[in-house]
């Protein structure tokens, strides 16, 4: 990077800091696009005149509100909700909702940052967003999730729309969500559009998006490790995450020839030496998806593995890791243990798993190392198809759509070759997706004019 290009990050990011005080997730999401893009942002200097980098970082509109519910003692309980609608210049706000104790503004915004350069690599018309609430299903009966659900949805539903705001599920929100959530929407709007993504297949959901993300994430997988003469095929895996994208990574992983031999959750991991098989992969589903359980109940099935209580995978000899559970879940030192494990090739199901000293390590060590937003791209990518198939009302066969979420998922990964190959030949794919990214909306930006 050049002096001058060093001079504008560091006084954008100084300027950054200091008008979004505390949103140290939002930071980091911030710095590493305008490290990829800032090279190119100084050598156009009309994008430094239109401010478009000023623009991209400060939402269209965030949305905060208050979430009053009452829960199975009768008691009154308040979450937060939000909604960020960052970036509409591509297509209507798109991005899912987290239910987690740790969201915060500085987390929606770093979501809602990633969504829109992430959602313009799917090729697909969709503007960035992300919403959510410092709500917890963890513990909570169906019918507090059920209340919880209407009324967050009873203020929402006045900023969203299929043309205006499709939001999906994230952490914490999955179908059972997205059913009470949708019923709500319904109700309060007396419409039934395709407002969600992540909808029951009776009522307009699409065939595999339940899927997609994990698949998804495997397809991108199969393209980098092709670029090395290599596939699935009798690699060891290492996941991370026990819910939606874990399940299906795995899955997909195991399926396609590969071992894979751990799962966790935020109370720590699990580990098969004999790697998962369709039968195991089902009981983990049942398990997380309708006994809502956690990840050491699976060594009670399964004696041969071992439950490592308040830790993560990392140090588990792996050719490949997909870390699928949540932000900065690989530090420098993991990383390090990574590769001195052997591992080549880091596959990022979740957003931002990687912490900016974690991505150093692996792009030094010149393995391969994807960030979330290309190769978790096909949630949202098939989400954008289930979009499709309501505007036009039909339902697409299971086959139909896996092949678009392949073409989707070679497409981003020619993408990231395109901007992101360097001059020894290495693929960086963290500068291949914010390039490829930045420069779509970015260009539709200046063509909107200053808006
Ligand atoms: P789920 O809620 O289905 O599963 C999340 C998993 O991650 C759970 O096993 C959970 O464990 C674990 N987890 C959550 N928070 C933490 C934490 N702070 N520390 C350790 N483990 C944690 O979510 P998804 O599978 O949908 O999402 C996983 C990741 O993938 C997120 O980063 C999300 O943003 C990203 N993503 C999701 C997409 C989707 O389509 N669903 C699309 C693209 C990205 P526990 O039960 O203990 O909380
Ligand atoms: O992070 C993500 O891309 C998602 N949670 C999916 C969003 C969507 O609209 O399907």
């Amino acid at each position: 990077m050049d002096k001058f290009t060093q001079k504008y990050v560091d006084s954008f990011m100084a300027e950054l800091t200091a008008k979004n005080p505390g949103e140290s997730e939002f930071h980091q999401a911030v710095k590493e696009v305008l490290e990829s893009v800032a090279p190119y942002i100084t050598s156009y200097p009309h994008l430094l005149d239109l401010k478009i980098m000023e623009r991209m970082v400060e939402p269209e509109r965030v949305i905060m509100f208050r979430v009053p519910w009452i829960d199975d003692r009768g008691e009154v309980q308040v979450n937060r909700g939000y909604r960020v609608q960052m970036n509409s210049t591509i297509g209507p706000y798109k991005g899912g909702i987290r239910f987690h104790s740790s969201v915060n503004l500085s987390i929606m915004k770093f979501l809602a940052f990633e969504q829109t350069f992430k959602n313009a690599l799917t090729t697909l018309p969709m503007g960035g967003a992300k919403g959510g609430s410092d709500f917890s299903p963890r513990g909570k009966s169906d019918n507090e999730v059920m209340r919880f659900c209407q009324s967050f949805m009873t203020e929402l539903q006045k900023h969203i729309g299929q043309d205006t705001d499709v939001p999906a599920g994230d952490i914490g929100v999955g179908g059972r969500e997205i059913g009470f959530l949708f019923g709500q929407y319904k109700r309060l709007r007396d419409e039934f559009t395709g407002t969600l993504t992540g909808k029951g297949l009776a009522w307009g959901g699409s065939l595999l998006r339940p899927e997609a993300t994990g698949y998804g994430a495997c397809y991108f997988a199969q393209s980098m490790l092709a670029t090395r003469g290599k596939s699935f095929e009798g690699q060891t895996v290492l996941v991370s995450g026990a819910g939606n994208v874990a399940q299906h990574a795995a899955q997909k992983a195991m399926r396609l020839g590969a071992k894979v031999v751990t799962i966790s959750d935020s109370d720590g991991f699990v580990y098969d030496p004999d790697g998962f098989d369709e039968e195991k992969i089902n009981f983990i589903k049942e398990l997380k998806n309708v006994r809502r359980g956690r990840v050491k109940e699976y060594v009670n099935q399964y004696p041969n593995a071992q439950y490592f209580p308040g830790e993560r995978p990392w140090k588990i000899k792996c050719d490949i890791a997909m870390p699928c559970a949540t932000q900065n879940e690989i530090n420098a030192e993991n990383a390090k243990a990574l590769i001195a494990g052997g591992c080549y090739c880091v596959v990022e199901g979740a957003n931002m798993p990687s912490t900016p000293e974690a991505i150093e390590i692996f792009q030094k060590a010149k393995i391969l190392y994807s960030p979330g937003k290309a190769s978790n791209a096909g949630g949202v990518a098939t989400s954008g198809l289930e979009m499709t198939q309501n505007s036009i009302r039909q339902h697409w066969t299971a086959q139909e759509v896996d092949e678009y979420l392949h073409r989707i998922m070679s497409d981003i990964h020619d993408a990231c070759t395109k901007y992101g190959t360097e001059e020894d030949g290495y693929i960086n794919y963290v500068k291949g997706a914010n390039l490829a990214g930045f420069i779509k909306v970015a260009g539709a930006m200046v063509d909107q004019g200053i808006v």
